[in-house]
């Protein structure tokens, strides 16, 4: 077997997904930093692993951002997307629209994405989870379902310390019935820690019982399952062990689904490409955080994909 769930390992985490986390709900709400909706949604969100808030984002910031999608074949070479028809890992975008595949790590290039997976919403509500500034890292612009099977993102979302990462699902369209729609298994993120075989938190690439083995501990936990049929706008919340899947597309399969994930982590943390040196570039956002990439050179890095100047973009 790849790895098992181990009841005795206990790891440092959110203070969210601790025991303890009442408490310390109630002690920060003594300091009067927070008012009562977000002593709301911390709870929440602490007791059941996800928080929906609906209609977070303006309609008119998700329009920008779609419009800008839709136009990236003007841009052909500046974004890095999926390449499922080649079977690769990625590829860089050509001159045509191209409705399929995903795209990675838009907020470097596009100022639409970064008001919205760094909307004040987000980064306020973030912001008391980690209790620190917030570090976008990973994200990916999903114009159809994935076919994600079940997982929790701690075992393909590597950052150093593992379980100091969070998730938004974000749609830019109100998502259809059978489109590939997000599902999880609520207050799944209290199960035991699924240790892989190589003794961590991340895949070691033996995956293959891995969601089965999450999805039957689901349900002998009795957890409820849930399909997010989000709205445009809505912003679903998800920390970094509640177990998620795209739910199967019955759907034709170029049913939109227009939707952005991004993941965070305190700023605190760090992405596992920062290993090396040359890879740790971090493009400040305001004074709430920061993008980090692992397919663009940010600030000092070289050998990746460049981005693209503000100025050179826009005119
Ligand atoms: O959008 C989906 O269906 C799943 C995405 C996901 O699990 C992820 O990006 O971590
Ligand atoms: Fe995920």
């Amino acid at each position: 077997m790849a790895g098992a769930f181990k009841p005795d390992v206990t790891l440092p985490g959110l203070w969210t997904d601790k025991p303890d986390w009442l408490q310390r709900l109630r002690a920060l709400a003594a300091t009067g930093h927070i008012d009562q909706t977000d002593a709301d949604q911390l709870a929440h969100f602490a007791e059941h692993g996800w928080l929906l808030m609906e209609r977070a984002i303006e309609p008119e910031l998700v329009d920008a951002l779609v419009n800008d999608i839709r136009n990236l074949h003007q841009h052909p070479g500046y974004f890095a997307t999926t390449d499922f028809r080649h079977n690769r890992s990625h590829k860089l975008n050509g001159n045509q629209p191209d409705p399929l595949e995903s795209i990675f790590d838009l907020y470097v290039n596009l100022q639409s994405s970064r008001r919205v997976c760094m909307h004040p919403s987000i980064t306020h509500f973030l912001g008391l989870v980690f209790q620190a500034k917030v570090l976008a890292f990973q994200q990916l612009l999903f114009q159809v379902t994935n076919g994600h099977q079940w997982h929790q993102d701690t075992a393909y979302v590597v950052v150093d310390t593992p379980t100091l990462l969070t998730a938004t699902w974000i749609a830019l369209q109100d998502i259809e019935e059978g489109s590939g729609e997000l599902a999880y298994y609520d207050r799944s993120h209290r199960l035991p820690h699924y240790i892989f075989s190589n003794d961590s938190k991340h895949s070691d690439g033996d995956t293959a019982d891995y969601p089965h083995e999450l999805e039957a501990a689901c349900q002998t936990s009795q957890l409820a399952h849930h399909r997010l049929l989000a709205k445009k706008g809505d912003v679903f919340f998800w920390t970094a062990d509640l177990v998620h899947r795209s739910h199967p597309l019955v759907l034709p399969p170029d049913t939109p689904r227009l939707s952005c994930v991004t993941h965070y982590c305190p700023a605190t943390s760090m992405p596992h490409w920062f290993r090396e040196p040359d890879k740790r570039g971090i493009e400040p956002y305001w004074d709430v955080g920061g993008f980090a990439s692992s397919f663009y050179a940010l600030p000092n890095v070289s050998q990746m994909v460049r981005p693209v100047a503000r100025w050179e973009f826009y005119n």
